[in-house]
């Protein structure tokens, strides 16, 4: 434990994280104002580790008045952070990154033990912030805006960005440090003071890479964490101070959140469900396209946004590539994550669970197959097999709904015209793939996959920070996270005309005139 850390809280998760095993007793409480402060009625709920369902830390259990402290909070810290200047801001990022860096290690292991995923994608996850923190702190020296020229003489124009205010983040369990800092890393370099609602499920995680922020620099009240469920992220998205809100989870919520913040005029970001596909074309290179399904299938245990979660495959190919698919399936370790020899983790809890298998039911009864796995495993955790189901066609309810575990529909199709009409015909637009060797094939489905997300040649998951991410129809709202883009849900932009003529110009009472004799 390094000196000079502010939390009382970290002491144990730390620990906990080093011992590896150790149980946490203590309660992980809220961030407001730069201070650790349990919530206002000091209740609290519990959080377990998914591979065991021991417990691994309380939370506290916010509620209306916590939301108000860090809105509040978050209100005041902005009137400096906003005039802070933007190199300042990125340099706090850099720093951001460096500390990311150093704690790499326990912070994976934290989320391993917090949310399940194996201990190589908690790496991957925490690195995304990494990536993350360097891209957006250099955006502190652009945040470019531009100029064009004007129609008067002695006149100048541009376009900046601006901060917007106090934005509200709420964010899901299953990238609970990449996602969230898609958001917070580009709200903060913007300007931007922050309030964010976590998911209940990964609270110490939460508490963890916020004291990564407070150690960084990042002045109090800057960011600010409420933590606890669905009703705590309602009170922070209805909050009337709060001028921003990004949301990623479930389209249900999404669009609950969504018409609340428009009755109250307020921007949204939405990142919602997806129904990912992977298409394999007769001519495909077998060997990847199995490694590729395989990963985005399975890894993360299908719990990713991005997850594969349907095989549209050519006939020609079929046999070959489900023999090579059931053959790699078999072999996947499903275990605790901890150990690296792990393939797949468990689902997040026992209601993820529940839903796995009640999809496998549903999809049985249409007449599914299960090549592999179609059930749980037996063990404390809450496991389920990697499940490969065939005979899947397309309305079935398999083929359609987001299940977010490990469990891939494979459905046959005739050619490519077939391939990318069925690619397209649910409801979400997240991510898709194709492997052919074709270039006219793989040009065709650039220009025909309705999603945010075009791969060719590799799996579904994978997209890299410094591109925007996210995806059509039911998965969003138009807005993008990530790249550049990500700029545009958290600035205001606003536009300045500079008259530098010191006297009244003819222009001022009749623009038409002026130009005419011009
Ligand atoms: C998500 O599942 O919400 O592209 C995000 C990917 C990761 C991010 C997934 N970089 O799979």
């Amino acid at each position: 434990m390094r000196p000079g850390r502010r939390a009382v809280y970290n002491r144990a998760i730390l620990i906990a994280v080093e011992e590896s095993e150790v149980r946490m007793t203590q309660t992980v409480h809220n961030f407001i104002n730069g201070q650790w402060v349990p919530a206002q009625s000091g209740e609290t709920f519990p959080s377990y580790n998914p591979a065991t369902a021991a417990l691994l830390a309380q939370a506290a259990k916010s509620g209306p008045a916590d939301v108000a402290a860090a809105v509040e909070a978050a209100r005041s810290a902005y009137k400096n952070w906003r005039l802070t200047p933007a190199p300042r801001r990125g340099e706090i990022l850099f720093k951001v990154a460096q500390v990311l860096t150093e704690r790499k290690e326990e912070l994976s292991r934290l989320m391993t033990q917090e949310m399940g995923k194996i201990l190589s994608e908690a790496r991957g996850d925490v690195q995304e912030a990494i990536d993350m923190a360097y891209y957006m702190g250099g955006e502190g020296r652009r945040l470019l805006g531009y100029t064009a020229p004007v129609e008067m003489p002695n006149k100048f124009g541009m376009a900046i960005r601006d901060s917007a205010g106090v934005v509200a983040l709420v964010t899901p369990w299953n990238f609970p440090v990449a996602v969230p800092s898609w958001k917070m890393l580009p709200a903060l370099v913007a300007g931007n003071a922050v309030v964010w609602k976590p998911s209940e499920e990964t609270p110490a995680m939460s508490a963890a890479f916020v004291q990564v922020f407070a150690d960084a620099g990042l002045p109090p009240g800057v960011l600010n964490l409420v933590l606890g469920a669905g009703d705590v992220g309602a009170a922070l998205v209805e909050h009337p101070a709060v001028r921003v809100v990004s949301f990623t989870g479930s389209t249900t919520t999404g669009l609950k959140v969504y018409s609340g913040a428009a009755a109250q005029g307020k921007k949204v970001s939405l990142e919602m469900g997806g129904k990912n596909a992977i298409i394999v074309l007769d001519d495909a290179n077998l060997d990847l396209a199995v490694q590729a399904i395989t990963w985005s299938a399975f890894g993360t245990t299908g719990q990713r946004c991005t997850a594969t979660s349907r095989l549209i495959v050519q006939r020609g190919i079929k046999s070959k590539l489900l023999d090579a698919l059931v053959a790699k399936g078999r072999s996947l370790k499903v275990g605790d994550g901890l150990d690296e020899a792990i393939d797949v983790g468990p689902l997040v809890n026992e209601k993820a669970l529940a839903k796995v298998e009640h999809y496998v039911q549903v999809g049985k009864g249409e007449g599914a197959r299960a090549l592999i796995g179609g059930v749980r495993i037996e063990a404390p955790g809450y496991f389920y097999q990697p499940t490969l189901l065939d005979n899947v066609s397309p309305e079935m309810v398999v083929a359609r709904e987001e299940i977010f575990g490990p469990v891939l529909s494979i459905i046959e199709v005739a050619d490519l015209d077939q391939a990318i009409e069925i690619n397209n015909s649910v409801i979400y637009g997240l991510s898709s793939s194709i492997f052919t060797e074709n270039v006219n094939a793989a040009f065709r489905a650039i220009r025909d996959l309705a999603t945010g997300i075009v791969y060719i040649n590799h799996g579904t998951t994978g997209a890299e920070i410094q591109f925007p991410f996210g995806g059509t129809r039911g998965t969003g709202n138009g807005m993008r996270e990530a790249g550049q883009t990500a700029l545009d849900s958290f600035t205001e932009w606003k536009s300045v005309y500079v008259d530098f003529s010191g006297r009244l110009q003819r222009a001022q009472i009749d623009t038409d005139a002026v130009l005419g004799e011009l």
